[in-house]
């Protein structure tokens, strides 16, 4: 059989039942890579269509997790110390969702008290989300959500951590005997466009399109041996964003996203705590930013493209 594999669908429900339409269950597995939820508006629904298909195809469909399913899972265990990055991260739509059937008092319950109320009203999706796996191989192939520790010899003795989270692995030549196949990083940010991306050796294949950041949700139709069958998308204004994007590309260069943060915070001699009061952040999400942990939204890259003029306005003063 061969595998239809989508990833980072983020609450983007009518995306992925679009995209869903181009899946043939009697002749693909589907693989979800992870990142079903937060940022888009309908987590809820897309947790639900998940485990339904769960129910109705069993083995068929295979679930990867995500770092947001991990930023849900750890801000429900302990909402106290990671509300603010959780919700600053896409989750306050999650909750949002899970929360859309409430009584009013729930939905005004503060963030501590909602992660208690989502923890015993909620037991089977979270058990669901729990229950996926950091990667998985069918045949030579290699899926995970963001990645593998690519200079080890062996990629299994990657962190659980950096399937869910890894930046920047794809850089490094893919030694194994598989064909990676990985989402969490938008391809724009790979190779300036919102389609599937390959590696020149074909190693490595980045499905990530940035739909909930306004560009499509890819899938990709591959056989167990790694070679690609077909490639479907749904847009969700990658066409538009084209011309932003070439905007974008001219003060961007080839420059990381974090590189272009850490410029910006020198050239305007700005500690972190300045840093992040310019960016409306707090000095937790700065740092993962920085750390290329989080991936910034279309509000924050406004905000940092505008900074960046100021810079290069500075420059020329000076
Ligand atoms: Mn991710």
């Amino acid at each position: 059989m061969n595998i239809f594999a989508i990833s980072d669908i983020q609450g983007m429900y009518k995306e992925f039942e679009q995209l869903l339409e181009f899946w043939n269950p009697e002749e693909s597995k589907l693989v979800l890579l992870g990142d079903l939820i937060d940022r888009g508006p309908q987590s809820f629904e897309v947790v639900q269509k998940v485990m339904s298909l769960k129910e109705a195809y069993g083995d068929q469909i295979i679930f990867c997790k995500g770092n947001h399913e991990e930023l849900l899972l750890e801000y429900i265990r302990f909402p106290q110390i990671n509300r603010s990055i959780y919700f600053q991260s896409g989750g306050r739509e999650t909750i949002k969702s899970f929360l859309q059937d409430a009584p009013k008092e729930v939905k005004e319950l503060n963030p501590i008290e909602q992660a208690l109320y989502v923890k015993e009203q909620f037991t089977k999706e979270l058990a669901f989300l729990e229950n996926s796996k950091p990667y998985v191989i069918i045949g030579d192939v290699l899926f995970t959500h963001a990645g593998f520790e690519s200079y080890y010899a062996d990629f299994s003795e990657s962190n659980e951590d950096d399937f869910l989270w890894i930046r920047d692995h794809y850089l490094q030549l893919n030694t194994t005997s598989y064909v990676n196949v990985f989402g969490h990083t938008p391809t724009r940010q790979i190779h300036k466009a919102d389609d599937i991306w390959v590696s020149e050796d074909g190693k490595y294949i980045g499905i990530d399109g940035g739909c909930v950041f306004g560009g499509q949700l890819n899938a990709l139709l591959i056989t167990q041996e790694g070679v690609i069958v077909d490639q479907y998308c749904v847009d969700n204004g990658a066409a538009k964003r084209k011309e932003k994007m070439a905007a974008q590309e001219y003060y961007f260069l080839n420059q990381t996203f974090e590189g272009i943060l850490l410029n910006i915070q020198q050239k305007l001699n700005l500690s972190n705590v300045e840093m992040a009061h310019r960016l409306e952040v707090d000095e937790g999400h700065l740092e993962y930013l920085l750390n290329g942990k989080l991936i910034a939204d279309r509000v924050m890259y406004q905000q940092v493209y505008d900074l960046f003029v100021d810079t290069l306005s500075k420059d020329q003063k000076s």
